[in-house]
């Protein structure tokens, strides 16, 4: 068995999750924030069998885009007060960033 987690953009997480549903699969949304652009996204946690990673991946190919958006970031200064980096940089996001775990134990009491 596998755990899949896929960051994706909250724009596409509806549509995500609908057709995994829609597929029989099982899924956990949770909502999460990136790290450097500290905005919000979507974290899909999904339990499947070995044999159906790739139809989930196809399902991510299919509902998540990738987009470009200029960004003026909060880099961390390494202490508690955040600096600004004074700039706009150009970022692309997504489609989706996916993990495929192998799961050593899978239990629903
Ligand atoms: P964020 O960390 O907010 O990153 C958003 C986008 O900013 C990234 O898109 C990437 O294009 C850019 N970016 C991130 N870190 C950067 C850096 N140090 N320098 C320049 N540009 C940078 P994606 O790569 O598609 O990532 C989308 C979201 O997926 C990320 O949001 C984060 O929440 C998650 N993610 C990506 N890679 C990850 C990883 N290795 N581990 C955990 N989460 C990850």
């Amino acid at each position: 068995m596998k755990l899949i987690i896929a960051v994706v953009q909250d724009r596409d997480a509806p549509r995500f999750v609908g057709e995994l549903i829609k597929n029989g699969f099982r899924a956990t949304k949770m909502a999460s924030t990136g790290g450097f652009l500290k905005e919000g996204n979507t974290t899909l946690l999904v339990g499947v069998d070995d044999d159906q990673v790739e139809a989930v991946l196809d399902i991510v190919r299919a509902n998540c885009r990738s987009r470009e958006q200029l960004v003026t970031p909060l880099a961390s200064s390494g202490g508690s007060v955040d600096t600004y980096v004074p700039y706009p940089i150009e970022v692309v996001i997504g489609g989706a960033t996916v993990f495929v775990l192998d799961v050593e134990r899978y239990v629903r009491i």
